[in-house]
């Protein structure tokens, strides 16, 4: 009688144990909170930090690559310090298209993700992937709703980024993204007055010598991203990029890629090449698209292989290969 008490007694403390570790609030990451000097970012001490990592696919899509495993590989073996969660808005099953329990899930992940991400010491990007729906006017109350709650959930992290619009596209203009960024990073702000905050410039983040003539002002530690396809995206596309360091404007690369633009297509390495000497040059932080395995020249994994962590070399598709050599 006495050992089953005493059984009994060491399961209830085992369970407690584990209810309060799950519940209790993940520390705020170690890692040094970034700030945006020039057109870089950097630590506290002012020395320049490029981050380097990889995006998920749409988390609705492929949640299973977002596990502590993976993270804490990607950091020790790849060598990167940053991942993005790509956070779809329209789309099948995205965050404004899809029902409440869907909205529900994916906020689960972004949880999980900055879980996994600080845990593993990197930096995490939460990203709202506009895509389909155009113009992040769309869905701008949803953003602004979004934002702020996420901003106090994590004001406390050192190493959450925000990206509020991903690719603003269909002849969307600098002024609605402007007027869309104004609002969206003023409601960050309300929880959060440090964190940095990358804003998506006109045709597919593409046009940042545009969004250089007038950038936001009266906020700090915002950056503009700029996004390209080796396949498709050359010398044209750094000349405007070149135009807007010119002008001061901070530049980021949320998302990248050396396939064609559609994700899909031949890789185009030299072109590649090229850009990662731009990168270094200018010490650009980049980010490439996507930890998935999608029968897709733009994705990281094989479609044949099921791992979602711990992949060795024959795992990862030629895209991946080439991407985690850069990193290293
Ligand atoms: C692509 C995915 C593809 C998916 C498509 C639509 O690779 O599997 O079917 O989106 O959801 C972007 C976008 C990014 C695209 C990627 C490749 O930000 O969502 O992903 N791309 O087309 N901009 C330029 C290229």
């Amino acid at each position: 009688m006495k050992t089953k008490i005493r059984t009994y007694l060491i399961c209830l403390l085992a369970v407690l144990c584990t209810i309060t570790l799950e519940c209790m609030p993940v520390h705020a990451a170690k890692l040094p909170s970034l700030k945006v000097k020039g057109t870089q970012l950097v630590n506290a001490k002012g020395k320049t930090v490029r981050l380097k990592g990889v995006s998920t696919h749409g988390l609705s899509w492929y949640p299973e690559y977002v596990n502590q495993k993976a993270f804490t590989y990607m950091k020790k073996n790849w060598k990167i310090n940053a991942v993005r969660l790509a956070l779809y808005t329209s789309e099948y099953n995205g965050y404004c298209t899809g029902d409440a329990a869907n909205r529900k899930a994916l906020e689960q992940r972004i949880d999980k993700g900055v879980k996994y991400a600080t845990k593993a010491g990197l930096y995490v990007i939460i990203d709202w992937h506009i895509l389909s729906d155009g113009s992040p006017k769309t869905y701008e109350k949803e953003a602004v709703s979004f934002f702020k709650k996420m901003a106090s959930k994590y004001r406390k992290h050192t190493n959450v980024i925000y990206e509020i619009c991903n690719e603003p596209n269909g002849g969307t203009s600098w002024t609605d993204i402007k007027s869309y960024a104004k609002k969206v990073v003023k409601a960050i702000r309300s929880k959060d007055k440090k964190a940095v905050i990358l804003i998506g410039t006109p045709n597919w983040s593409q046009d940042v010598d545009i969004a250089a003539q007038d950038p936001v002002k009266g906020y700090k530690n915002l950056m503009y991203t700029l996004h390209f396809y080796a396949g498709t995206h050359g010398e044209y596309l750094r000349q405007k990029a070149q135009a807007a360091l010119d002008q001061g404007l901070p530049l980021f690369v949320s998302e990248f890629g050396i396939s064609d633009a559609s994700g899909n297509g031949a890789l185009n390495q030299a072109e590649g090449s090229q850009w990662m000497k731009f990168l270094k040059k200018n010490k650009i932080s980049a980010i490439g698209w996507s930890l998935s395995n999608k029968e897709e020249s733009s994705a990281l994994i094989q479609s044949s292989s099921k791992k979602t962590s711990g992949w060795k070399s024959k795992d990862l598709t030629p895209w991946g290969k080439w991407l985690v050599k850069q990193f290293k």
